[in-house]
């Protein structure tokens, strides 16, 4: 009989008796495969934590217990077992759930994120307020050893072990982030996970060992005194040095155990790290066997999965263009926060892994090692999305732009990014660079002017952003020697028009060419810099037209439009200008194209902005197209999708 039905919350889990929960667990990650082939998603991480999200809803009552998932890429099953079954087709669709834990969504959400590393900060500030208020409830965070290379994790553990609050902290430890994991803890989780095997298999019979694997088996007086240190408050343990109690590792998929540890834990004082083992994609063989690409699945067919081969994007464009340049000159690195595949670096880092260097989820520190690198010489190239720079905005000001350091900035995943949402929307890094001295921003319209905006930044040196967005583009071919330089700072005019001009950057190029069509009144401006404007251009325009355009995938406040209208102020020249983009919103996950126009920044935005200056085009009256401005929609319109 199926259990999973009759389970919509979790009492009706807890009403069950322990020896059904391998099922609920087995019919869970069905459900998790069914879900993710319907929606696409974070397929393997959330298979991973199948049996651990299990055994917590059983001991733990989230609806006042905070269980606190770091990154909450891993919750499709937390999702299902928490109210949200039936809607969890609808996973990081237009109006549909979102991709990750949010608290909006679900009392049972206990922190909304998307961004690795925050659960342990931000547990101990639960763990504080509960106990100044003289509550009891229980506080889990629940990371990944990936989210645990984030330096905020290590210095919130820190913090943890100097306060020591009730609390339990889940290490589910699977070897991997995205790619394989890195860093000098990783070795030494990997050496406690070769350690505890050997514990059991002493257990259970030596010899076998022997012969199976040699240099283990070498190991074996080491892996005895190992095993003593099991609860040992004496090991040298790293956890148990920052004052954490360090119980593990144990088996992740193994729910009796599972319960048995988190009851004991849950009892002691202080806090307690209980690492647990688990394979990413447990349970469905292509995951497990592939998780790098069932990371973050797009739609399948559950009976014949298959992965669809992806177009070709611009974060390959990047790759092929960052591959060549390295070619031909060996002091171009690059770096990256983990995000080897998302910034289409696999290949780079095949041809040049010794000038390749993934830092693990530290973008902080992939920015600092660029600065490092460039004061040495050499030219670093800091490939991160726009989302995750965010994290390293004091290492861009204080250690790359006050000292003028030759170090490029490759901004993957700029402008709205559809389903992984609000946590990950590229859309403020225009605002914040351009209050930085020194820095220099541009965003090419295609491939090849990428190309050579990577090329320039590279001769021309100090630090230089170029950011672009997701999706699809059309590859450039021909050598590095081919690709042609540009004048850093100069606008191109796509269209001519005689009264209005829009100033478009980006993927919004296409809209504003779209919305002009061939009307002769009105034309388009390649705005690819917007540190510098293009301000004799910018002038020309202010004094011969009538009115100007900007349109952005960007927040308003801060971006291109905002850089125009000072540039504007500043020279005195008054002329009207409207300015397209998000407005001060937070904006969900979603399907771009249709963000776009829904916030007035699409080809139909455009034409209301132009109709309203006075530019109709025939039939806009017939068809009863109001030439007033449309007003842009507030961000009630695209929230309350949630
Ligand atoms: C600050 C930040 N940088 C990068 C990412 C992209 N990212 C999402 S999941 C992930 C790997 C997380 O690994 P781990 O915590 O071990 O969880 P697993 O997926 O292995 O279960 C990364 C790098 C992110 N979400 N946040």
């Amino acid at each position: 009989m199926a259990l999973l039905e009759d389970i919509r919350f979790p009492q009706d889990l807890r009403r069950l008796n322990r020896e059904d929960l391998p099922q609920v667990a087995a019919e869970l990650r069905a459900e998790v495969v069914r879900a993710c082939s319907i929606a696409g998603g974070h397929l393997a991480s959330s298979l991973g934590a199948v049996e651990l999200t299990v055994a917590l809803h059983y001991l733990y009552d989230t609806s006042r217990d905070r269980i606190v998932w770091d990154v909450g890429h891993q919750t499709y099953g937390h999702k299902i077992l928490t109210g949200r079954r039936e809607r969890m087709g609808t996973i990081r669709m237009d109006g549909g759930l979102a991709g990750f834990a949010t608290s909006s969504e679900s009392v049972h959400d206990a922190l909304t994120v998307g961004h690795a590393s925050t659960s342990l900060a931000a547990s101990l500030g639960m763990a504080l307020a509960r106990d100044a208020r003289g509550d009891d409830y229980d506080v889990v965070a629940v990371i990944g050893d990936g989210a645990l290379t984030g330096g905020m994790a290590l210095a919130a553990l820190n913090q943890i072990g100097h306060v020591k609050p009730r609390m339990t902290i889940i290490l589910n430890d699977n070897e991997m982030s995205i790619s394989e994991n890195v860093g000098a803890l990783k070795h030494y989780l990997s050496t406690l996970q070769v350690q505890r095997w050997f514990q059991q298999a002493e257990k259970g019979s030596k010899e076998a060992l022997t012969g199976v694997w040699e240099p283990l088996a070498e190991l074996g007086s080491r892996a005895k005194k190992a095993a003593r240190r099991f609860f040992d408050p004496a090991s040298n343990n790293p956890f148990h040095a920052m004052g954490l109690r360090y119980v593990g590792p144990i088996d992740g998929h193994n729910i009796p155990q599972l319960l048995y540890y988190l009851e004991h834990i849950r009892r002691l004082d202080g806090p307690t790290m209980l690492h647990i083992v688990t394979r990413k994609g447990k349970g469905y063989e292509v995951a497990e066997n592939d998780p790098i690409t069932w990371h973050g699945a797009s739609t399948f067919d559950p009976d014949h999965p298959v992965v669809e081969g992806k177009a070709y994007g611009w974060s390959n464009a990047f790759g092929d263009a960052v591959t060549a340049l390295a070619d031909g000159d060996d002091r171009v690195w690059v770096v990256t926060p983990a995000m080897r595949e998302g910034s289409g670096l696999v290949e780079y880092s095949k041809a040049h892994p010794d000038r390749f260097i993934d830092v693990g989820i530290a973008e902080d520190v992939a920015v600092t090692v660029g600065a490092g690198l460039a004061l040495r010489g050499e030219k670093p190239i800091v490939a991160i999305y726009s989302t995750f720079l965010q994290r390293a905005f004091d290492q861009v000001v204080h250690d790359v732009a006050l000292e003028n350091l030759d170090v490029v900035f490759a901004i993957d995943r700029a402008g709205l990014v559809g389903g992984d949402g609000a946590t990950h929307q590229g859309i403020y890094d225009m605002a914040y660079l351009r209050s930085v001295p020194n820095m220099a921003i541009g965003m090419p319209k295609d491939v090849r002017e990428m190309q050579s905006m990577l090329k320039t930044a590279l001769r021309l040196g100090g630090p230089r952003a170029i950011r672009w967005p997701r999706g699809a583009v059309t590859a450039a071919a021909g050598s590095v020697e081919s690709w042609p330089e540009l004048a850093w700072g100069s606008w191109e005019i796509l269209k001519e028009g005689s009264e209005v001009s829009v100033l478009a950057i980006g993927t919004t190029l296409g809209y504003a060419l779209a919305a002009a069509g061939d009307d002769p009144r009105v034309g388009v401006v390649n705005a690819r810099f917007v540190k510098p404007l293009d301000y004799a251009l910018l002038e020309s325009l202010a004094r011969t037209k009538r009115a100007l355009i900007s349109v952005e995938d960007h927040t308003i406040v801060g971006g291109l439009g905002s850089a125009v209208a000072e540039a504007l102020a500043d020279a005195g020249l008054d002329v009207p200008l409207r300015r397209l983009g998000i407005p001060d919103v937070t904006v969900p996950h979603g399907t771009p194209e249709k963000q776009h126009e829904a916030l007035g920044y699409g080809t139909e935005g455009i034409r209301a902005a132009l109709r309203s200056l006075g530019i109709t085009r025939p039939g806009d009256a017939a068809a009863g197209v109001e030439t007033a401005d449309r007003e842009r929609p507030e961000t009630s319109v695209l929230n309350a999708a949630k």
